[in-house]
């Protein structure tokens, strides 16, 4: 009998991957925490049965989750990460030879664990510029004002824990943790899963009445719901499709080039081309 992992986004439909055997599970007083070896996208990470993230796709979110807003900002030097415990999206920022200080603020320890036990090549966690704290992202933007150039909210899906991670009181303290040329981005789920259309659409509202420059933009994740998935990005000062950071790009991204299998500058620009459909449901009350 052969084992399977499913994930269901709609009743009965949803994603099916074969299972060789269970890693890791653990209940932590947030969440249940698991990691599955699987027949095809190697080890599997999944948070109260929703997939993060495999190590045979994860390069498709990380590479976006990093460098679209890293690419936006002229300079970026100070980087706080909301939760991405697994690592993988502070791998790439870290590729930056400019980084200086990133800060990875993860409420559950098994997380990082799991990931550096069962997928040893998505992370980091070493780097010394990477500062890893146990805390809850949700009080820990009370704190900081006008430190950060790039905040990335690498977060779980809007069930538990993560809920208010999709909210406007989350992103005028994040507005206010950015310096004056500050960019941020959340992942915000799929626009083909009708679920998530509330976050998607309060994320956006929230960014777009905070932030001079706010847009959304799709990648394309297999083990993800429907596989097209969407990021937020917002900017104080820079348009991410502006000529100073479309023309800088490829200058910028030489150190690491060759590391890179998704990103670059035409994925960059063509990110944020729309369907009918995408734009649709952003503009529907
Ligand atoms: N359903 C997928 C939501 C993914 C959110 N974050 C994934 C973590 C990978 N670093």
């Amino acid at each position: 009998m052969p084992i399977q992992y499913n994930e269901f986004y709609n009743e009965q439909t949803g994603l099916t991957v074969g299972v060789k055997k269970q890693l890791f599970h653990e209940v932590t007083p947030y969440q249940t925490v698991e990691v599955f070896e699987t027949d095809t996208w190697g080890n599997l990470m999944t948070i109260d049965g929703m997939v993060m993230l495999s190590e045979k796709d994860e390069f498709v979110y990380h590479e976006m989750m990093a460098h679209m807003p890293l690419l936006t900002h002229p300079n970026p030097e100070t980087v706080l990460i909301i939760g991405g415990g697994d690592g993988g999206t502070a791998r790439e920022v870290l590729k930056h030879p400019g980084v200086k200080h990133v800060d990875m603020v993860e409420i559950d320890e098994a997380v990082v664990r799991a990931s550096k036990l069962h997928m040893p090549g998505v992370g980091d966690f070493d780097n010394p510029k990477l500062h890893v704290k146990y805390e809850n992202g949700l009080t820990f933007v009370d704190g900081p004002k006008e430190v950060y150039d790039v905040i990335i909210i690498d977060g779980s899906d809007p069930v538990g824990p993560a809920v208010d991670l999709f909210k406007r009181d989350f992103y005028e303290k994040c507005h206010v943790c950015l310096k004056a040329d500050g960019v941020l981005v959340s992942q915000t789920e799929s626009p083909f899963v009708e679920h998530y259309h509330d976050s998607i659409r309060s994320v956006q509202r929230a960014i777009d009445s905070l932030f001079p420059i706010a847009k959304l933009f799709l990648t394309w994740i297999p083990l993800y719901p429907t596989g097209m998935w969407s990021m937020s990005i917002a900017s104080k000062q820079r348009d991410p499709l502006s000529a100073e950071v479309l023309e800088n790009i490829d200058a910028r991204i030489a150190p690491f080039a060759d590391s890179l299998k998704y990103y670059n500058k035409d994925v960059h620009a063509a990110a944020y081309a729309l369907p009918g459909f995408v734009k649709q449901m952003l503009e529907a009350e």
